[in-house]
């Protein structure tokens, strides 16, 4: 074991990989709340996780700005002040900067200190971590707070390394920026990233050429400054947005409708989702209750978002190749967009679809398709992520009796409500797989596991609970039900999503977060847990 430059093992009550919204919160929990002595190991410069390494051009979030936000503090809430619908990444930056600032927790987190393993002793009952830096920390309580998008999935494609210009994955863009003026650049993939740079890209490129892989639905954001109005009224009622958020199954501050699409006449859901389109964002999915339950449903919604596509691109080749979707309606994650689609009208911006001419190589000079060499200067892959389980699986991390993670999810991910592995005691996941997560606006599921795993923590202490560790037979149950509640919707059809894993090669194909909607997911674990943590063993 390699120790510290002090030559010891640095002892703490609870440790916390990553420094995100999820790290920064369980900080201050276990902290200020249960008085622990913790630490956080975070791998980058700064704070701000999926923020800090984010930055491409057009980074935003998805979700709107007053529901973006921490709710456990009030004062946090009225003080800060937001402005824009959608947040964009350098205000993000700053909000969580100003969160740690705010409440004193730089002092705890450990920057530019990336986590190798980490090993749980039986013996002790303590974590062993260690650092790519060669520190060494021990705790009681370990917590990954690494963030459900956060391991770059950049694509194996031969030649990549002979490239004379530069390229850059989006999710790992340079501090600086990369100025696009004057150059023939390519973008490949087309979800909500790309969706969201290209655009931008388009606005300063030269040329700008891309390679699409499976055409996409995209809904306008309809982006704008927040109104004095708009901002008032947030603050008024954080209280009942908060509860909204709660109650609800994608943790927005919208409910979806109790209306099926089959309900109105062909003519009313033309009008409703017309009106849902003109007001943007992601509550155009939620204008019908079957839309992402029923295959027929779904076909009208999309038929609707497809004839816009249409209408939008003048090329006629163009907009079939971007209308020619395979998947229903928000399968996979339903990107929002700045005038996407229009991009398509400039002419210095071309499509090409890598289905029918898939990529052969890059060459030195630009990306060879099966078809045609396109000369580039720069290339950005916005592939997205080894989602969910990539950032736990690159550390190696070993629970008891020598069990590594990789093997007890080599089939997948296998745990108990996303919160506890079986075989790796007193070790949490903030929204690990099987929880609700990425299909919820992130803040609200962030804030509901880590007041879980602070409960859980003070719980243990109070009743002299040594450890805690999921149950074999709850995590195999909590798997089915996983399973259950994907294939209750139409999210499992799309077969080459990132939910599925499929976007990463080799990687298994399980469904990954809990579809069955965050409010009934806080229930299950609210009566597991009043029922003396059930699917728990507690060991004294
Ligand atoms: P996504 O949603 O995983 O999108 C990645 C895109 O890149 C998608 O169009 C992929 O096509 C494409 N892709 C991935 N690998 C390749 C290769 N090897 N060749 C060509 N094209 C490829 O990631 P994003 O970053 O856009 O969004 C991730 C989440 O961040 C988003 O859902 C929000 O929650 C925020 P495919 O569809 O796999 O055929």
């Amino acid at each position: 074991m390699t120790l510290g430059t002090s030559g010891a093992a640095q002892e703490f009550d609870a440790l916390i990989i990553g420094a995100g919204f999820s790290g920064l919160y369980q900080l201050l929990s276990l902290r200020d709340k249960l008085g622990l002595k913790v630490r956080v190991l975070e791998a980058a410069e700064g704070i701000g996780g999926t923020w800090y390494w984010n930055r491409y051009p057009g980074a935003r979030c998805d979700s709107e700005s007053h529901s973006y936000s921490y709710y456990f503090s009030k004062e946090l809430l009225q003080e800060w002040h937001w402005t824009e619908r959608y947040p964009e990444q350098p205000e993000i930056l700053r909000y969580l900067n100003h969160v740690a600032d705010r409440f004193d927790l730089r002092r705890d987190i450990e920057l530019n200190t990336r986590v190798r393993s980490a090993r749980y002793d039986d013996a002790t009952n303590r974590w062993t971590v260690s650092t790519e830096t060669h520190d060494t920390f021990r705790c009681t309580y370990l917590i990954t707070a690494v963030g459900c998008l956060s391991s770059a999935n950049v694509p194996k494609i031969d030649g990549l390394n002979d490239f004379e210009g530069d390229w850059y994955h989006t999710g790992q863009w340079p501090h600086q920026g990369v100025d696009f003026t004057g150059k023939r650049v390519g973008v490949v993939g087309t979800g909500s990233t790309g969706i969201q740079a290209i655009p931008v890209i388009a606005a300063q490129a030269k040329q700008l050429t891309v390679f699409q892989r499976t055409a996409n639905y995209s809904i306008p954001a309809r982006n704008a400054p927040l109104t004095d109005e708009f901002k008032r009224y947030a603050k008024a009622h954080a209280n009942d947005i908060e509860l909204i958020m709660k109650s609800n199954t994608n943790a927005h501050p919208f409910y979806i409708k109790d209306r099926s699409v089959f309900d109105v006449t062909d003519h009313e859901r033309e009008q409703i989702l017309e009106s849902a389109w003109q007001k943007g964002g992601l509550a155009f999915r939620a204008e019908f209750r079957d839309t992402l339950l029923d295959a027929k449903a779904n076909h009208l919604v999309a038929d609707f978002i497809r004839r816009k596509i249409r209408a939008i691109v003048k090329d006629p080749v163009t907009a079939e190749l971007l209308a020619d979707i395979d998947h229903p309606f928000a399968a996979k994650r339903p990107p929002v967009d700045s005038h996407y689609f229009e991009t398509y009208n400039l002419p210095h911006v071309q499509l090409v679809n890598i289905r029918t001419q898939p990529i052969e190589r890059i060459t030195p000079s630009g990306i060879k398709t099966t078809e045609k060499d396109y000369a580039l200067d720069i290339i950005v892959f916005a592939t997205g992520f080894d989602a969910m389980t990539g950032s736990l699986l690159k550390m190696d991390i070993e629970g008891d009796r020598g069990l590594k993670l990789s093997e007890a999810w080599q089939a997948g991910p296998r745990n108990y409500l996303g919160l506890q592995v079986p075989g790796f005691p007193n070790m949490f996941t903030v929204t690990g797989p099987g929880s609700p997560s990425v299909l919820c606006n992130m803040p609200p599921a962030i804030e509901h596991h880590v007041d879980w795993i602070t409960d859980c923590i003070a719980h243990l202490r109070q009743h002299g609970v040594r450890r805690i560790e999921a149950e074999e037979q709850a995590a195999d149950d909590w798997v089915l039900a996983v399973n259950a509640a994907a294939s209750a919707t139409l999210l499992p059809s799309a077969t080459h999503s990132w939910y599925l894993g499929a976007n990463v090669p080799g990687k298994p194909r399980v469904f990954m977060p809990y579809a069955g909607g965050f409010a009934n997911y806080r229930k299950i674990v609210e009566e597991r847990t009043r029922a003396g943590y059930q699917g728990f063993s507690l060991r004294r």
